[in-house]
Order: C-alpha cells, then sequence, then structure tokens
C-alpha cells in the first residue's frame, strides 16, 4: 500500500495514503481545534474523517499525523491513513460512536454513577501516562479537555483524541497552546513548561466528570480572565462529600507549581488504588 507524502523530517511511521474516492461520506460530526470531522465509510469500515479547511491548517493537519502515526495505545484513538496527495487533505481514523465525553457530561441527561466518572478519568490518565513515557521523548498532548476524549462501546471506553497541538517535550513550547478553561498556569506564561501543564488539566478534569460542570462557567467571561484568574491561583470550587483521596489527587494536580504535582505514574497508581475502593 502507497505511503503518504510527507516531509521526510517529520520522521512519519509509515502512514497510509487513502484515496479519498474511496471514502464515503456520511455526515458531518463537527469540528475539531482545526478542520471539519464528518462520519465516513472506509473498506466496510465507520470512521472519521477530519478535513482540512484552508492552507493554514496544514500545520497542525501534519502535527496530528506524525503524532498520532506513533502512537499506540488502547486509549488513543487509532490513526488508519491520511490523504495527503488530492485537493482533499485530510486523516482517517477510527470513528467513535459515542461522540466526545464533553456532550455526555454537558449536552446530554445521561446518567452516569461516579464509578463511570472514576472510570473515564482513569483511562484518561492511561492513555496520557502512555504519552509521557515515549522515547525519546515525552509527548505533551497539551490540549486535554472533555471535547478531545471521545467515547466508544456505548460511552464505557474512553479514546484521547486531537493531537493537532501535541509537542516532544524540550521543542521549543509556544505559549497559550490549549483552551483556557483546562490550561496549566505556566503554559500562558512561559515557553518552557513540561509534561506536568498535562497534569494539571487532567486535574481539572477529574473535577468536571465528578460535578458535572463546566470549569469557571458563570465565574469568567473570556478566555483572558480565565487565564488570569489561574495565574491568580483561583481554581474550580471544592465539591460535596468528595472522598478526600479523590480531593487530595485532584488538588495537587492543579498546584500552582508544576513540580508539586503528581507524575502521570503516580495519578494511574492512585486511581487504581481510589477506583478499587468504590462502591
Ligand atoms: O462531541 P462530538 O460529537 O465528538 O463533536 C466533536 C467533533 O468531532 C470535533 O472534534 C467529533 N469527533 C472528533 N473525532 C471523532 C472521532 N474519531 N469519532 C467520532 N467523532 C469524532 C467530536
Amino acid at each position: 500500500m502507497a505511503t503518504a507524502d510527507l516531509p521526510d523530517h517529520e520522521n512519519h511511521h509509515n502512514v497510509i495514503e487513502i484515496d479519498y474516492n474511496e471514502i464515503q461520506q456520511i455526515k458531518i460530526v463537527g469540528e475539531g481545534s482545526f478542520g471539519v470531522v464528518y462520519k465516513g465509510k472506509w473498506k466496510n469500515t465507520f470512521v472519521a474523517v477530519k478535513n482540512i479547511t484552508r492552507e493554514e491548517e496544514k500545520k497542525a493537519f501534519l502535527i496530528e499525523v506524525r503524532q498520532l502515526s506513533r502512537v499506540d495505545h488502547d486509549n488513543i484513538v487509532k490513526l488508519y491513513g491520511a490523504c495527503t496527495k488530492g485537493l482533499n487533505i485530510c486523516l482517517v481514523m477510527e470513528y467513535a460512536e459515542g461522540g466526545s465525553l464533553f456532550n455526555v457530561l454537558h449536552r446530554s441527561n445521561l446518567y452516569y454513577t461516579m464509578a463511570h466518572a472514576m472510570s473515564w478519568a482513569y483511562q484518561c490518565s492511561k492513555g496520557v501516562q502512555y504519552l509521557h513515557a515515549m522515547q525519546p521523548k515525552p509527548l505533551i498532548h497539551r490540549d486535554l479537555k472533555p471535547p478531545n476524549l471521545l467515547l466508544i462501546n456505548g460511552g464505557i471506553n474512553l479514546k484521547i483524541c486531537d493531537f493537532g497541538t501535541a509537542a516532544d517535550k524540550n521543542t521549543y513550547m509556544t505559549n497559550n497552546k490549549g483552551s483556557a478553561a483546562w490550561m496549566a498556569p505556566e503554559v500562558f506564561t512561559s515557553s518552557n513548561y513540561t509534561e506536568k501543564c498535562d497534569v494539571f488539566s487532567w486535574g481539572i478534569i477529574l473535577w468536571e466528570v465528578l460535578s458535572r460542570k463546566k470549569p469557571f462557567y458563570n465565574q469568567c467571561s473570556s478566555a483572558f480572565s480565565i487565564m488570569w484568574a489561574v495565574h491568580k491561583g483561583k481554581r474550580p470550587p471544592l465539591l460535596r462529600d468528595c472522598p478526600p483521596p479523590i480531593e487530595n489527587l485532584m488538588t495537587s494536580c492543579w498546584d500552582q507549581d508544576p513540580r508539586n504535582r503528581p507524575t502521570m505514574d503516580e495519578i494511574v497508581c492512585k486511581m487504581e488504588i481510589i477506583c478499587s475502593l468504590l462502591p
């Protein structure tokens, strides 16, 4: 099978070139950090197709193809291939029929238990643990948030998507990658942040799945005011009836100083203990 036409220095891991004409378009499902995502069918399999709509989006597209081609984990969306040679530039990935966790949390009345919420947070931590353990350098996602967490198997399994802003550690870190409500303070104030920015975002996600509230919603009127408040130390309110081990883990992830936040390995370990004790 042909490989995709991507810059050599990008070190892609043989991304399969897909013929755009072989994809049957079914419906548009939404917009990602770049491009339009639609549901399609390719070789008798449902796929999600992310099309770039403007030339300026090509850089994020190449980053996403490069990063997704390097990863292989149950909690990360799978890349099937890409269309890079024709007029339609797109990446083709597995289709997650459950849509995003954001929709389940905030746009549906679906009932779920604390065990479900903890399982989503746990699966997210497993995916990020894998990214942070990548060699030769950790891969930092930089935009972890419920709209980028997809659900499959009736909402049971979770997969991280949207790698358009992911970066290897120690590449020059551009400020302001990510989305304000989940963004660690050092991301908008410095250029040498580490994988601990994903730990911060994960702590906010844990709060969000347990509270079913949008972080900083109704408290800050703009992305800038959220960043300012977080920079000044503001965090989402503590939850009533939250078991202390969960609260401690959550607040440690929010520490202003990234060095005081746990590593993803420590989070996975603590989540396994906490989840084993849940009713
Ligand atoms: O919440 P959603 O329905 O799930 O809307 C967003 C939108 O596209 C922008 O990200 C959906 N989406 C993204 N990737 C996939 C995928 N692989 N499978 C199914 N839906 C996807 C996401």
